[in-house]
C-alpha cells in the first residue's frame, strides 16, 4: 500500500528515536551486570550513580521503546488494514507530546535528578520534571486510540458483517487496556508525586501510590507483549509457510487479556502490610485467569507451526521443530518472532510461579524477578520490537538490509544471552540475592565482612549473559542505522505479512463487538479494586518524606544538616 510521505516521516520517527536512545538503555543494562558482579566496587562510573544508570535503562528500554513502538506499530496496522491513513493532525500531535515528555524525563534522569528507577516508587522523590514527562508521554499515546476508534467505526458501519481484522482488534483492545490502566497512573502523578515534587505538599502516601502504580504496573506488561501476540498470530504462521491454525483462539486470547490484564496488579503487593489476604487471593486467581489466554496461544500457534513444518515435509511428533525456516535471510522476522516465543515458555512459567502466594514469598525482591521479566519484556516483547523495527524501516523507505546474516543472527545471539543472564540471576535469587542493589559496593566484595561467596557464579553467569545481550544488541543498532543510510533497491510501500486462517471459521458477533467485553471488564474491576483501596484508605499509616537513593535519612533532615 502507497502512504503519504508525513505519515512515513511519522513513523520513522517513532521508530528510530527510541532506537537511538536504546544505545543508552542497553549500555546501563551491561553495567548493571558489571557492577552487581563485583567487577566494579564503586557507587558511580563515569560520573554516572548505580541507581542513575539503573533508572534510564528501566525507563528508556521498558517504557520509552515499547510506548513508542506502540503506537507506531498500532499505526501501520490500522492503516495497512482499514487502507486509509489516520488523521495526521492528531497523530502528529500525539508524537510531539511523546517526544516532549521524553526529552523532559530524560533531562532530569541524566541530570541525576530523578533516580527513582521505572517504577518511581515514592518516597524516592524526582525532581518535577521527570513526573511532567512521564504524564505527557503518556498522555500523548492516548490520542491514537481516538483517532483509530474512529476508523474502526467508520469501517464497521460499511462492512457489519464482515469480522474485523485480528491484527486491527488487538490494537483496538491493547489501546484500551492503556488508556484504563494509565489513568490510575495519571491520578498518581498529577495527584500525589507532582505537587508533592514541587514542595506544594510535604509528604506522601505511600501505600496508595503503589496500589495505583500497580493499578497501572501488570497491565503495562500486556501493553508491552500485545504487539508481539498480533505478530505470532496474523504473521508468523505466514513467516512459517503455513497457516493460522485458529483466528477464533486469537479472537478468545485477546479478549480474555481485556478482562483480566488489569485487576490483578495486587500480585505484586502479595508483601504490602496495608492489603488484606482476601483481596491478594482474590488477584492472585484472577492472575491465573491472566495467564489462560497465553497458554491458548502457545497450543494455537505450535499448531500453526506444526502445520507449517509438515508442509515441508517433517515427520514424528518433535521433527516439526527442526523444518522451520530459522535461518532465512530474506524472511528474518521469523528468527525474531520464534525466539521470542521461546523465551517465553519460560518467562510464561517463572511468571507462574510468581503468581502462587506462597511461593512469591521466596523469590519476591530478590534477582529471580528480573530473571523473570528478561524471558518476557526483554524476550518475546524486545525482539518482535526490533526484528519489526528493522522491516518496517527496510519495505517503507525501500531500502536493503543492512547486513543481512548478521541481522538473522541477532536474535538467536539475544535468546542465548537471555537465558544465560536470566539463568544466573534465577539462581541467584533462589539463594536470596537481591535486585536493585549495587552488590560489588558489599556482598560481592571479597574485602567486605557480608561478603557472598556463593553468588560469585550466579552473579558470573549474569555478567556473561549481559555482556552476550549487549553485543546482540549493538548488532541491533549497526543493522538498523546501517539500512536507513543504505541504498534504496525497491518501491516503498506500507506492507505486512498476512496470515491466512486454517479454518474457514464463522464469524461469532460475540467476539467481533466491544460492549459486553467493556461492561464485564468493569464489573471485574469494581469487585478487584474497590475493596483494595477501601484496605489502602483505612490501613495507610504515617505519610512519608521524601527520600533519595543515596541516603537512608529523609530529604528534609539532610537539607536542615
Ligand atoms: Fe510478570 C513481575 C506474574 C507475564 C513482566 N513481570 C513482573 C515484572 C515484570 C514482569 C517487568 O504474579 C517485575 C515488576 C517489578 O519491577 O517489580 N507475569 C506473571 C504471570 C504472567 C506474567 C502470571 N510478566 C509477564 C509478561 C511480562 C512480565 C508477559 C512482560 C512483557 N510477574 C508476575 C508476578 C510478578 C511479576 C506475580 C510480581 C512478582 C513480585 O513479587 O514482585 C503470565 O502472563 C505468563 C503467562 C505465560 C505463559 C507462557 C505461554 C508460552 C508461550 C510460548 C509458546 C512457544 C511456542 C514455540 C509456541 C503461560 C506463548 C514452540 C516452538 C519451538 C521450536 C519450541
Amino acid at each position: 500500500m502507497q502512504i503519504s510521505r508525513s505519515f512515513k516521516r511519522l513513523i520513522f520517527f517513532q521508530l528510530s528515536i527510541p532506537v537511538a536512545l536504546l544505545v543508552i538503555g542497553i549500555y546501563h543494562g551491561l553495567m548493571q551486570t558489571i557492577f552487581r558482579a563485583g567487577v566494579l566496587q564503586q557507587s558511580s562510573f563515569a560520573g554516572l550513580e548505580y541507581y542513575q544508570g539503573l533508572t534510564l535503562h528501566g525507563v528508556i528500554n521498558a517504557v520509552v521503546l515499547t510506548t513508542f513502538f506502540a503506537v507506531a506499530f498500532g499505526h501501520a496496522t490500522m492503516a495497512f488494514y482499514f487502507k486509509r491513513e489516520p488523521d495526521l493532525r492528531w497523530a502528529w500531535i500525539s508524537n510531539i507530546m511523546m517526544i516532549t515528555g521524553t526529552v523532559l524525563a530524560a533531562w532530569a534522569m541524566i541530570a541525576g535528578k530523578a533516580s527513582v528507577l521505572y517504577t518511581f516508587y515514592p518516597p524516592l522523590k524526582a525532581h518535577p520534571m521527570f513526573y511532567l514527562g512521564a504524564a505527557l508521554l503518556i498522555a500523548g499515546s492516548w490520542i491514537p486510540l481516538f483517532n483509530w476508534a474512529k476508523m474502526y467505526v467508520q469501517w464497521k458501519k460499511q462492512n457489519a458483517e464482515t469480522k474485523t481484522p485480528l491484527a486491527v482488534l488487538g490494537t483496538l483492545i491493547n489501546f484500551i487496556i492503556w488508556f484504563v490502566c494509565t489513568l490510575a497512573v495519571a491520578y498518581e502523578v498529577l495527584v500525589l508525586l507532582l505537587p508533592w515534587s514541587l514542595g506544594w505538599t510535604t509528604t506522601v502516601n505511600v501505600t496508595l501510590a503503589r496500589t495505583l502504580f500497580w493499578f497501572f504496573g501488570h497491565a503495562l506488561v500486556y501493553f508491552w507483549l500485545l504487539p508481539a501476540y498480533i505478530m505470532f498470530y496474523t504473521m508468523l504462521p505466514k513467516l512459517a509457510g503455513g497457516k493460522l491454525f485458529s483466528d477464533l483462539a486469537g479472537r478468545i486470547s485477546l479478549f480474555l487479556f481485556l478482562l483480566f490484564s488489569v485487576p490483578v496488579g495486587v500480585h505484586h503487593q502479595y508483601s504490602d502490610p496495608g492489603i488484606t489476604q482476601g483481596v491478594k487471593f482474590f488477584q492472585g486467581m484472577l492472575t491465573f485467569g491472566v495467564a489462560i489466554p497465553s497458554f491458548i496461544t502457545a497450543f494455537t500457534i505450535a499448531a500453526s507451526l506444526e502445520y507449517a513444518a509438515r508442509k515441508r515435509g517433517a515427520k514424528g511428533w518433535f521433527g516439526w521443530m527442526f523444518r522451520l525456516p530459522y535461518l532465512d535471510r530474506k524472511n528474518f522476522m521469523f528468527g525474531y518472532l520464534i525466539s521470542g516465543l521461546i523465551l517465553f515458555i519460560f518467562g510464561g512459567l517463572t511468571g507462574i510461579v510468581n503468581a502462587s502466594y506462597q511461593l512469591n514469598n521466596v523469590v519476591h525482591n530478590t534477582s529471580w524477578m528480573p530473571g523473570h521479566f528478561h524471558m518476557t519484556v526483554a524476550g518475546p516483547v524486545f525482539l518482535a520490537i526490533i526484528g519489526m523495527s528493522t522491516y518496517m524501516y527496510s519495505t517503507m523507505s525501500g531500502r536493503k538490509i543492512f547486513l543481512p546474516t548478521m541481522n538473522v543472527i541477532i536474535p538467536y545471539l539475544w535468546m542465548i544471552g537471555v537465558l544465560i543472564f536470566s539463568g544466573g540471576l534465577m539462581w541467584g535469587g533462589l539463594l536470596g540475592e537481591p535486585r536493585r542493589t549495587n552488590l560489588g559496593m558489599t556482598y560481592l566484595n571479597p574485602k567486605h565482612e557480608l561478603f557472598r561467596a556463593d553468588w560469585v557464579p550466579t552473579t558470573t553467569l549474569a555478567m556473561l549473559g549481559g555482556i552476550i545481550m549487549f553485543i546482540a544488541g549493538m548488532m541491533f543498532v549497526v543493522v538498523f542505522f546501517g539500512t536507513m543510510l543504505s541504498k534504496r533497491t525497491q518501491p516503498d510501500s506500507l506492507q505486512l505479512p498476512v496470515s491466512e486462517a486454517y479454518h474457514n471459521e464463522r464469524r461469532i458477533p460475540l467476539f467481533d463487538k466491544f460492549k459486553p467485553w467493556l461492561v464485564t471488564m468493569a464489573i471485574i474491576l469494581v469487585i478487584a479494586y474497590v475493596p483494595a483501596l477501601m484496605n489502602v484508605n483505612s490501613n495507610t499509616g504515617p505519610k512519608a518524606p521524601a527520600f533519595t537513593p543515596e541516603n537512608p535519612v529523609p530529604v528534609s533532615v539532610n537539607e536542615k544538616r
